[in-house]
């Protein structure tokens, strides 16, 4: 799935900005057809963002259910004759895109992109009305799935088990872009490279309306925009001589122009960068470009003051800058895909990503703290048939988006799933063979939590690299960093034995409250955040397999309400505004002796 782009043969419009924004208390905006007429609302709402935390009403806060967003939208004169394309880079959860009166596209899955061709609903030179229905419901049938109960007194409550705040809305970038009717649809890139040549595997498929002979051609470009290589038709490979590598820290793209000709006469052209890299699971090693890597950086949130998910340029450079200034080599989206801005930034800047689908909760331990302990995980009324559909689709987009990126080095297909109960193995094994299908050039994992053990595990085998959560000194012998020692070290040692295959930890560290300071070993103190994450280090380095770190959290993030969270998630390094809590100068300290390369443009 290709990002629109602005080309010799198409354009781009930026749809951001400010909407009319309604909420749907009574649920009758797709009964009575809102889309319509004009939204009779004065309220307004800016687009990307969440829309929960901007507005003072908290029944519009904790709405459950459809809110709608409407605006006007001019088509350029100049597009007659052109395809006409919407695209959403995300409507969480639950997106309905209307053009004037009718419906255009729809999509379920809240953080990756949708849109439609909508040429034969548009005027070149006119205007139309734009209105988009987002709902932010969780279902047995989403990914993350949820449900929804009844409260007494007859409001609709939600209820998701995940640890992040349902944030919920237009989150990231609306674009209204033109192709010809002869289209490049797709292009995968898979490369690789022997000595000092690189070699590239591409297939582009193209779309629309084909009127013979048409001729398809690439040419690669060096970052300097110097042409290093081309070869002629929809699918073939290409030597890259003299190739720049693209490492961890050193983030070297190339660009393949993809042109379509016909009758000598250019239809289409598209510009996808990509980077020459090799991935690799050998042994207990994690290896890019043949070399041993060491992940040293965060699982993170896309979670901002105001905005919550919603994307942000300088909030986003502004968080690139702090994994630079701890000495991040790495991150996970935890828990779900990120804006592609991002990824496109860890292709620029040398920073490895492990790409998460949004698969977080399907785990009935964690319905036991809604007291609903004793349910099962994988059964007719928790993760089901409908569960694993979307589930497929979810690992499907997820690939389909981001499978040109040399950023992302391993898949992970889902956090914390139940991975020690029954049922698990029949699950996980078609989900994992799928990811191989969808990309034999990339690792595939999930997210281990701590009931899924060394024993107990049923779906380990399955994936190529371990990754363990793991809360020893916080949920497990808290305050007790001895015995967390101790545990941990059993535990990783146990792994390591039964499967010699490379660990990840992706998660560790404690809800750490930033002035909260202390002499002993207490925990929300800023001095035990430290000190744990001390221990796990030590732990790391006696343990050969270990092969990265990931603390949680790069910064607090928003949650839902609970009395175990204290205005969210306090694990953060950072505050959620940015500010360094003592963790933060400790890590930064550790990974500038683990890791040498520094990410680009980032001081160090
Ligand atoms: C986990 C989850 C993460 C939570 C974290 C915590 O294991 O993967 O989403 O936020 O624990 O802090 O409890």
């Amino acid at each position: 799935m290709l990002k629109p782009q602005n080309s010799p043969t198409r354009e781009l419009i930026n749809l951001d900005g400010l909407y009319s924004f309604k909420v749907d208390s009574d649920r009758a905006g797709l009964r009575d057809g809102w889309q319509q007429n004009k939204l009779d609302t004065a309220l307004e709402m800016g687009v990307p963002a969440s829309y929960n935390d901007i507005f003072t009403d908290s029944t519009i806060r904790d709405h459950v259910g459809w809110v709608w967003y409407q605006r006007e939208v001019r088509l350029p004169r100049g597009w007659a004759g052109e395809r006409v394309h919407i695209r959403l880079e995300s409507a969480t959860h639950e997106g309905k895109v209307f053009v004037n009166d009718v419906l255009v596209a729809e999509h379920v899955g809240g953080y990756t992109p949708f849109g439609a061709d909508i040429t034969d609903h548009v005027t070149p030179g006119t205007t139309f009305r734009l209105t988009i229905a987002v709902n932010n419901e969780l279902t047995q049938a989403t990914i993350p799935p949820g449900s929804i109960r009844q409260t007494e007194d007859g409001r609709r409550h939600q209820r998701y088990l995940h640890d992040f705040y349902n944030y919920a809305g237009l989150h990231r970038s609306i674009w209204l872009y033109s192709t010809p009717s002869l289209q490049v649809q797709d292009i995968t890139v898979a490369t690789g490279f022997t000595g000092t040549t690189g070699n590239i595997d591409y297939q582009i498929e193209l779309g629309g309306v084909m009127d013979g002979p048409e001729r398809v051609s690439v040419r690669i470009l060096d970052a300097d925009g110097k042409q290093v290589a081309a070869a002629a038709g929809a699918e073939g490979s290409v030597a890259i001589h003299d190739v720049v590598l693209w490492q961890p820290g050193k983030g070297y793209l190339y660009s393949m122009v993809a042109e379509v000709h016909n009758g000598g006469k250019l239809v289409d052209s598209y510009t996808q960068s990509f980077g020459v890299r090799t991935v690799e699971v050998r042994g207990n090693q994690f290896l890019i470009n043949g070399e041993p890597f060491y992940f040293t950086g965060f699982g993170m949130h896309e979670d901002h003051v105001t905005i919550g998910k919603g994307h942000s340029p300088a909030h986003m450079v502004g968080d690139f800058q702090l994994l630079g200034w701890t000495g991040a080599n790495s991150f996970r989206t935890a828990h779900y895909p990120y804006a592609e801005e991002v990824m496109d930034y860890a292709d620029r800047h040398g920073i490895v990503v492990i790409d998460e689908t949004a698969a977080v909760g399907l785990n009935a331990l964690f319905a036991g703290f809604f007291g609903e302990g004793g349910k099962k995980t994988y059964a007719e009324d928790f993760v089901n048939e409908d569960t694993a559909a979307s589930h497929r689709q979810a690992i499907t987009e997820l690939i389909a988006r981001d499978k040109n990126h040399p950023s992302v080095v391993l898949w992970s297909i889902a956090n914390e799933p139940a991975a020690a109960e029954e049922g698990a193995r029949e699950y996980f094994e078609p989900l994992a063979a799928l990811t191989r299908k969808l990309d034999p050039t990339r690792p595939v994992g999930f997210v281990n939590e701590i009931s899924g053990t060394p024993e107990t595990d049923r779906i380990a085998d399955l994936f190529d690299v371990l990754m363990l959560n793991r809360y020893y000194g916080w949920y497990v012998h808290t305050g007790d960093l001895a015995l967390a020692e101790r545990a941990l070290e059993a535990e990783l040692g146990a792994w390591e034995e039964k499967y010699g295959r490379p660990i990840i930890v992706t998660e560790y560290g404690a809800d750490t409250i930033p002035g909260l300071h202390s002499l002993y070993d207490q925990p929300w103190s800023e001095e035990y955040q430290a000190a744990l994450l001390d221990m796990y280090h030590r732990v790391f380095d006696r343990t050969a397999a270990v092969v990265g770190e990931h603390v949680w959290n790069f910064a607090d993030f928003q949650t839902s309400n609970g009395i175990i969270r204290v205005d969210g998630n306090r694990k953060g390094a950072f505050t959620r505004d940015r500010r360094p809590k003592a963790a933060a100068h400790s890590l930064r300290r550790r990974w500038a002796q683990v890791q040498h390369r520094k990410p680009d443009g980032q001081e160090g």
